[in-house]
């Protein structure tokens, strides 16, 4: 196993998923506490106000991460918490809990990574137009000096958004997701290109206001496609795929993340939406493209292609009987071989696995214990695969285990269990899984236990 001594093991959550307390302390609302509101929209009616209670139990949760033996732990944090608002007046009482929760990981030895933006963006900005409104690349600025201004004395890994591809589309364009609109092609690009314009002035922003040298990210999804076989013309197929912009609900990864590291938008995407591109102001793109220090990729279950037609992308069918994992994404372990190798041969940054896991059917046996051995077989099994990346050239930096416990799934409600720490959602007691135990040995042992 090729994991050097640098290589950063952690775990990740989100502030929403996990926080609780909606309406304490000053908080403003979030489009995620009103969205769960309107009935239908979330499986059983969910929503996040009680979540984890990770906002009172954080001590109880970080003294887990260390028995998990994580290095780091990737969070984020609630906006309107910060200022409820989004704009203007800061919450004193919002950024302490940060405060507080920095310094228990520090206390306890684990390096803090904050996601500034994990979806729950502030319902008083939303009124005022949320990403539609050419303001909004600005807010986000101002909000990033309010967290840089008080946490950047302990914290220096920093991601600025977490996939905006899935709360410009699923949020913007399918509606499935806060603040549940269905916009047309023009104001959803609209909305990409404020939000990449934000990232950009954020990332401004924290180079110059930081107190200590800052290491930043984005965590776009990496979607990337996988070749069927690893043959030359089905790997180019799918590098192809991976990268092409042919879909009107922008899904493709590209259209983010080529001006976020190359500093344009790819040929075909402009080619794509001619008639529907946002103003492009001459400075928008060097905004946009500003040095970033890693590549962050969230990786689940990739589709596979293969070369058809003159070496076009041909999608292969997933296989009859395929494993699948409790919410139903297919296991392809490759993804976390491919991924990683066509986004640093394509953005040359290094990479960090910044989610990586599954939902799986888990309870708390009679024995006490949490046996998911289909999460430490999937960990592993991806893991190995981005060793091998690895091995072959790629600058793997890290791995974060998509979750450290059981938490709020978005539009899932609390139908799909991805954590480590099994979270009885009545009582809020936490238990290890064995995943977790296990993932301690891979952490221990550098990936040796692995080989
Ligand atoms: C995402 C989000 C996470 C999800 C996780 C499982 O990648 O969609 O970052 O918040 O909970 O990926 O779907």
């Amino acid at each position: 196993m090729s994991f050097n001594k640098d290589f950063i093991w952690g775990s990740a959550t989100s502030s929403y998923q996990i926080e609780g307390a909606p309406f304490e302390d000053g908080k403003g609302l979030s489009v995620w506490d009103t969205f769960c509101e309107v009935p239908g929209v979330i499986k059983g009616n969910h929503n996040g106000n009680i979540a984890c209670e990770h906002y009172h139990r954080y001590k109880e949760d970080v003294a887990l991460m260390k028995e998990l033996g994580l290095q780091a732990y990737r969070f984020s944090i609630t906006w309107p918490r910060v200022m409820p608002d989004g704009i203007g007046k800061v919450n004193e009482k919002g950024l302490d809990f940060y405060d507080r929760l920095v310094d228990e990981l520090l206390e306890k030895g684990i390096t803090p990574y904050v996601t500034l933006f994990h979806w729950d963006y502030p319902y008083e900005l939303y009124k005022k137009g949320g990403w539609l409104n050419n303001d909004s690349p600005e807010w986000f600025a101002e909000y990033t000096k309010v967290v840089v201004d008080r946490l950047s004395d302990r914290v220096q890994y920093w991601f600025t958004q977490n996939e905006p591809q899935c709360y410009i589309n699923l949020g913007h364009c399918d509606g499935t997701h806060a603040p549940g609109l269905k916009l047309g092609v023009r104001d959803v690009l609209q909305c990409t290109h404020n939000s990449l314009l934000a990232h950009g002035k954020s990332v401004a922003t924290i180079r110059e206001f930081s107190k200590l040298k800052s290491f930043v990210g984005a965590a776009p999804v990496g979607i990337c496609y996988i070749p069927k076989t690893e043959t030359p013309a089905d790997i180019e197929a799918a590098r192809k795929a991976t990268f092409a912009v042919n879909d009107t609900r922008i899904w493709n990864s590209a259209w983010f993340m080529d001006p976020m590291f190359l500093g344009e938008y790819p040929e075909d995407g402009l080619k794509l939406f001619e008639k529907y591109l946002p103003k492009i102001g001459a400075n928008d793109m060097k905004i946009i493209n500003q040095d970033l220090d890693f590549f962050g990729c969230n990786i689940y279950s990739s589709p596979y292609v293969n070369s058809g037609l003159n070496g076009e992308p041909e999608f292969t069918a997933q296989k009859v009987g395929a494993d699948l994992t409790a919410n139903k994404w297919e296991l392809t372990p490759r993804g976390l071989y491919w991924g990683p190798k066509f986004f640093y041969e394509r953005y040359k940054k290094p990479i960090i696995i910044t989610e990586n896991g599954l939902s799986n059917v888990d309870w708390v046996n009679l024995d006490g214990k949490v046996h998911d051995p289909q999460r430490i077989d999937l960990m592993h099994r991806y893991i190995n695969e981005f060793n091998r990346a690895i091995k072959d050239g790629v600058d793997g930096r890290g791995y974060f285990a998509w979750s450290l416990m059981d938490n709020f799934e978005w539009a899932e409600g609390y139908n799909e269990r991805f954590g480590l720490i099994h979270v009885d959602f009545e009582t809020e007691k936490r238990t290890i899984k064995d995943s977790g135990y296990w993932f301690k040995q891979v952490i221990e042992t550098q990936g040796k236990i692995l080989e």
